[in-house]
């Protein structure tokens, strides 16, 4: 079939939206047409030309939400009508990773998506006879796509596509973070840095379970009301306080953070992040994605003193459980999204979306095909 897609033909240069040719889902694959994605920073990340996995051409997106129209042979878990989530950390509930507990990083099919192909090794994707590269398994810029079955969550078909397709990365990756990766308990100080789309969603994720202080740090100093909203009790701006900011937020948390977050993808932030946490207990989860050849250092004797250094990936949230119960929080009330949709807006000016968000004029642009 042929369907409208938003084209990264190389590194740095702007989507052209093309009219594609998408091959049909094969054993155990699913065909999604697309009703709403999100634009995340490391579809910018990517496009740049910064990511060691990025691959050109393709068809970025992986923040979508959509309807099952067809299912490959083999395919028991969905069927046509069904509302899904296409998921980057899928759930086959079948590998060693999933089978352990301790972790969602499912790696069933991580080989062949990291490097834009399907598990069979191939792309369902082609522009005038040229395969294109599928991205993060997901590639929801494009207003139909195909994906493994264990890439998909089933959601509550009430969810408001435009809405929920955020639950797709960065909702999750943010709630997540504070409920499954860092675990934080009611009473704790929290310290998060970067208040963009993910940043804001650790911060109501702390809010969610009773933090006490909950500081934001940004350096843009229109995230502060957007912050406050969400939970946020205190505002540090880097540019605005006299001195070092690790001593400043030490003292502000009254000896350190219990749990800091690293929402930017900026090594020395996350140095800061990790350093302003409390001597003996204090926790730094880094969300944010680094360029290639990127590294974090500290001295030893952070870690040696009791701080401890983790990372996340989708929140630590397995998908095909937990993204179905995030949307049904979102429809009970129980997390906001609607606040951090600052921008709506068709495929044919999704290259606003990425200038909104370099500028730090959006929290999170969506696409509605
Ligand atoms: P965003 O652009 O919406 O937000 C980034 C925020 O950081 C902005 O508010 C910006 O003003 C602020 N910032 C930039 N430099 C700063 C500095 N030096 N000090 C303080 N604040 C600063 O981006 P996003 O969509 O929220 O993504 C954030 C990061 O998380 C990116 O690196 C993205 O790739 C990564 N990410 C990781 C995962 C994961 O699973 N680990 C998931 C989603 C996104
Ligand atoms: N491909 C990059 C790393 C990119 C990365 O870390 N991606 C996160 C999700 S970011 C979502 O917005 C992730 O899931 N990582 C785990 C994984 O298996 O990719 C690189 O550096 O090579
Ligand atoms: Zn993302």
């Amino acid at each position: 079939m042929k369907t409208r897609a938003a084209v990264a033909m190389e590194a740095g240069k702007p989507l052209v939206i093309e009219e594609v040719d998408l091959d049909g889902p094969k054993a155990g694959e699913v065909l999604v047409e697309i009703k709403a994605t999100g634009v995340c920073h490391t579809d910018a990340f990517t496009l740049s030309g910064a990511d060691p996995e990025g691959l050109f051409p393709t068809i970025l997106g992986h923040e979508g939400a959509g309807v099952v129209l067809e299912v490959g042979a083999g395919v028991t878990s969905v069927q046509p009508g069904d509302h899904v989530i296409p998921l980057y950390t899928p759930e086959c509930r079948q590998c060693e990773y999933c089978l352990s507990g301790k972790t969602n990083l499912c790696q069933a099919i991580r080989a062949t998506q990291g490097k834009g192909l399907m598990p069979d090794g191939t792309s369902r994707f082609s522009l005038n006879g040229r395969m294109l590269h599928h991205y993060m398994g997901c590639s929801t810029f494009a207003n139909h796509t195909v994906l493994p079955e264990i890439s998909l969550a089933k959601i509550d078909p009430d969810a408001p596509f435009d809405k929920v397709c955020y639950v797709g990365c960065g909702v999750t990756t943010g709630v997540g973070a504070v409920l499954y990766t860092a675990h934080v308990e009611p009473g704790a100080n929290v310290v998060v840095f970067g208040l963009g789309g993910i940043g804001l969603n650790v911060i109501q994720g702390a809010r969610m379970v009773g933090a006490d202080m909950i500081v934001g740090v940004d350096i843009n100093p229109a995230r502060r009301e957007m912050a406050a909203r969400f939970g946020m009790t205190h505002f540090v701006n880097p540019n605005e306080i006299d001195g070092d900011l690790v001593a400043h937020l030490v003292e502000l948390t009254g000896g350190g953070a219990d749990y800091s977050f690293e929402c930017i993808g900026n090594v020395n932030v996350m140095r800061a992040a990790l350093e302003c946490c409390h001597k003996g207990w204090g926790v730094s989860t880094i969300i944010g994605v680094a360029g290639a050849g990127q590294e974090i250092s500290t001295r030893p004797f952070q870690l040696v003193t009791g701080r401890k250094w983790q990372g996340t990936a989708f929140g630590g949230a397995r998908g095909r459980t937990d993204v179905p119960k995030i949307v049904d929080w979102y429809m009970k009330g129980r997390i906001e999204i609607d606040p951090l949709i600052t921008h709506v807006m068709p495929l044919e000016r999704i290259n606003d979306a990425f200038d909104l968000m370099h500028e730090g004029k959006s929290i999170r642009s969506v696409i509605t095909f």
